[in-house]
């Protein structure tokens, strides 16, 4: 099963909605293997944010992320990473679609609520390096033959 990392950022965290945003993956029908609350580092964030390291806004967005704690998150069911990249909506906020987070939520580029990884090579990435392996939960849900 096809597993991504989303992160819920400090914007979010201090808006109160890491339940709201949990819950709309949830109804979806996906299912958490992993989650926790946490203060990014600087060199954690720089290694996240590497592929934007030569960007003129790569500073902001290390400041940023590093702001305040994040709501970190592994989330796995079928076709999980571009499905889940829909339900966050365009990375500005104005360009996102009502319903979508970032479209319902945020109101800037710089401030926009959630992370999700891209691709399946960035997924696989991104939870190794915010999750060990042992903080991964396999486990079965009975409402999986109601999705699936
Ligand atoms: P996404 O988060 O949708 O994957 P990205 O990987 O292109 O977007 O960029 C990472 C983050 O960097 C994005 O969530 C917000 C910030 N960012 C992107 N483009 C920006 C810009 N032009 N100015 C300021 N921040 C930007
Ligand atoms: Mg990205």
């Amino acid at each position: 099963m096809e597993r991504t990392f989303l992160m819920v950022k400090p914007d979010g965290v201090q808006r109160n909605i890491i339940g709201e945003i949990v819950s709309r993956f949830e109804k979806k029908g996906f299912q958490l293997v992993g989650a926790k609350l946490m203060q990014v580092s600087t060199s954690l964030a720089e290694q996240h944010y590497g592929e934007h390291k030569e960007k003129p806004f790569f500073g902001e967005l290390v400041d940023f992320i590093t702001s305040g704690p994040v709501f970190a998150m592994v989330w796995e069911g079928e076709n999980v990473i571009a499905t889940a990249r829909q339900m966050m909506g365009s990375t500005n906020p104005i360009d996102a679609q009502p319903g979508t987070i970032r479209g319902d939520f945020g109101l800037t580029v710089g401030k926009n609520v959630i992370h999700g990884s891209d691709s399946p090579e960035s997924a696989e990435r991104e939870i190794k390096l915010f999750f060990k392996e042992e903080e991964l939960v396999h486990y079965t849900k009975l409402m999986n033959d109601w999705i699936y």
